[in-house]
């Protein structure tokens, strides 16, 4: 990755708001506009889980949020579905260690932007190799929206992929709200990826405004 191109992925990683349609719950298309008002800096449809949309539903819905996102200049990146990413023609896909392998999606998405789930230096070594362009770290903190979370881990792996000289941007998840953004970005990551502390936001614009100024407060440059 080019070095312009490593700080524009770190800049969008800052306020990585994901979302489907189980955790909202009022329209996603309001939902996401309201968090675009507030200052995302990208959005992750994950439509995933009990009640999740399929097939035509869930393309078309795809399409909505990613010509919301486009209007403002907001990239748009797909969870998992490559397939859905390439129809749509998404700005970008993310995996996780239980998907197509990082290979075989770098291939299949050209030079889109590629981020990866890692939990071990091992993954994380292997996914640089294959190119990945950002990775995710968690979960941070505890979280009940992921019911097959790995282990809480703190900030820890986040401090033990800089220590160990990984450069590539990293973004944070699980449990992330704006009371503890900080810091995850204090330990060395370049923003925070959240979805309930959004979703479940009184008033999502104030969230997000709050969110990105705790992630602004522990960025270390
Ligand atoms: N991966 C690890 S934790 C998590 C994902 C997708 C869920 C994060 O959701 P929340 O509501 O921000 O804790
Ligand atoms: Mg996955």
């Amino acid at each position: 990755m080019k070095q312009t191109e490593k700080q524009r992925i770190s800049e969008f990683l800052q306020v990585y708001f994901i979302m489907g349609s189980v955790n909202c719950t009022r329209a996603p298309e309001e939902v996401l506009k309201e968090a675009i008002d507030g200052g995302i800096t990208m959005f992750q449809f994950r439509e995933k889980g009990n009640g999740s949309l399929q097939g035509q539903r869930k393309l078309e819905l795809a399409l909505k949020l990613k010509q919301i996102c486009h209007n403002y200049n907001i990239p748009f990146i797909v969870n998992d579905d490559i397939d859905l990413a390439l129809k749509i023609d998404a700005d970008g896909v993310h995996i996780g260690q239980e998907d197509e392998s990082v290979e075989l999606v770098r291939k299949r998405i050209g030079d889109r932007i590629l981020g990866v789930s890692v939990h071990q230096l091992s993954e994380a070594e292997e996914a640089i190799n294959k190119r990945a362009d950002y990775f995710g770290v968690g979960p941070v903190y505890p979280t009940s929206t992921k019911t097959d979370a790995k282990p809480v881990q703190g900030v820890s792996f986040i401090e033990e992929l800089r220590t160990n000289g990984f450069q590539v941007p990293i973004v944070g998840i699980g449990g992330i709200s704006a009371n503890n953004a900080s810091a995850v970005t204090h330990a060395g990551a370049d923003g925070v990826s959240v979805i309930t502390a959004i979703t479940n936001a009184n008033n999502i614009q104030t969230e997000v405004k709050k969110l990105k100024s705790a992630v602004r407060k522990g960025l270390v440059y």
